[in-house]
């Protein structure tokens, strides 16, 4: 036994678990595969949805995206629930695949240690791609669970930091998949490993420790952990009464009180700088655009016609409101008011808070055209509590929660 103890991992028989072979590797590989890809696509489509080639960066601070910017398209505000899909989508999936990575890279980690580092050329290459393959993994869900756990810990530097790491992963991913593709589907069609000795792949141990559970039984126990992770996840942007079974929701899950305003509030007025004598009888919202502008306080936004649109709020951090049946002026009526009534362009919305990250955010002219886009001054029949927005916040349909910009003071309409 002494001597088993002195086995270094860079010996095969190190490596004693009766799980590891091929077959275990190519069921978790083939997961992966799908939750992976669902994972990239949903990705891209919520870098799509900032807007990130507006307004010089006032959305996006990604530097010189360059090509990668190349498939980026004008996010559309229908249907009204988009984001909240393709982002609950994102989240959840990501956060559910967690024990299959785990339990992926633990069916390879052997390999991590195989001796010699580099037969050939070819297989240094091979060894490299695979660093980047799981360093880049690593990344992409370290980086996007950080993110939804600690509120933005790095704020404004998540979306490039997320951003280049998945371009890198993907692409290591995909030549993966490319090389491994042939073995992992013949593995899927053997009912049984092959022994040891004709052991292609070097994932079966050579000296193998006695069973302490099936195979069957450790994928059940990795499929139990990310149903326990999905059920617990999916509730808070799935909501209504689903959000009380979102135990692992961060933000989400917090009471939010009770009331027309009783939902989710993510950052607070006290927390972001918001000073009361900003918000109080003093407060104007500034227009301008197409070289005019135009001031009005609260009472005359009152005074314009009221639209009424029930939208949800959701966040890239996955969590999502219920529908709210907001109320105030819609943006293209504001557009009007300095003379673009016709084809309003974009708009730029600035918020009165003093400190925090989303100040700023631009919207693109198809959102402004929306008439579901508002400017809010209600919800749910009651004045915007402080917390909410009061004195006035954007709300448009489809969007992501951060371009519905909070305690707005100026809007400026142009060509962004
Ligand atoms: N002025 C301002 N508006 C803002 C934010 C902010 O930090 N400041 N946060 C945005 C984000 S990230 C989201 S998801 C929504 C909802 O955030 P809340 O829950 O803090 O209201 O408001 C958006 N509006
Ligand atoms: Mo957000």
């Amino acid at each position: 036994m002494a001597a088993h103890r002195l086995t270094p991992p860079t010996s095969p028989s190190f490596w004693r678990s009766p799980l590891r072979g091929p077959r275990l590797t190519a069921l978790l590989g083939a997961v992966l595969l799908a939750g992976i890809t669902l994972l990239f696509v949903t990705g891209l489509l919520s870098y799509a949805a900032y807007n990130p080639d507006l307004a010089g960066g006032v959305n996006d601070k990604t530097p010189s995206k360059g090509l990668l910017g190349f498939y980026l398209f004008d996010w559309p505000t229908g249907p009204y629930w988009l984001y909240r899909v393709t982002q609950g989508l994102h989240v959840t999936v990501g956060v559910a695949l967690v024990p299959v990575l785990l339990a992926k890279l633990w069916s390879v980690v052997p390999k991590l240690f195989t001796l010699p580092p580099a037969r050939s050329l070819g297989h240094a290459l091979e060894r490299l791609s695979l660093l980047l393959l799981v360093g880049g993994a690593l990344f992409e869900f370290v980086t996007g669970l950080l993110n939804i756990q600690l509120e933005y810990v790095f704020p404004g530097s998540f979306y490039p930091l997320h951003f280049y790491g998945a371009w890198v992963f993907i692409g290591a991913f995909a030549a993966h998949v490319a090389l491994r593709m042939p073995r992992t589907v013949r593995a899927l069609r053997e009912r049984t490993d092959p022994t040891a000795d004709a052991d292609d792949t070097g994932l079966v141990a050579v000296r193998p420790a006695p069973p302490t559970v099936t195979r069957r039984g450790a994928l059940g126990l990795v499929g139990a952990g990310s149903l326990v992770l999905l059920v617990t996840t999916a509730g808070q942007s799935i909501g209504g009464r689903w959000r009380r079974t979102a135990l692992l929701a961060p933000h989400g899950g917090r009471d939010p009180g009770s009331g027309p305003n009783g939902f989710q509030i993510n950052k607070s007025a006290a927390v972001l700088g918001v000073r009361a004598q900003d918000t109080g009888e003093d407060w104007r919202l500034t227009v301008e655009g197409g070289g005019r502008r135009a001031v009005l306080g609260r009472a005359e936004l009152l005074a314009l016609p009221q639209h009424t649109a029930a939208l949800p709020i959701a966040c890239v951090e996955g969590w999502s409101t219920d529908d709210q049946r907001w109320s105030g002026v819609p943006l293209r009526d504001l557009a009007a008011l300095v003379g673009l009534g016709d084809r309003p362009p974009g708009v730029l919305v600035e918020s009165l808070q003093l400190h925090g990250a989303f100040r700023r955010a631009a919207l693109r002219d198809n959102q402004v055209r929306d008439p579901r886009s508002l400017l809010a001054l209600r919800v749910g029949g009651a004045e915007l509590s402080l917390d909410h927005g009061y004195p006035a916040r954007i709300i448009v349909p489809g969007a992501p929660g951060v371009l519905n910009t909070k305690w707005v003071s100026r809007l400026t309409f142009g060509e962004w």
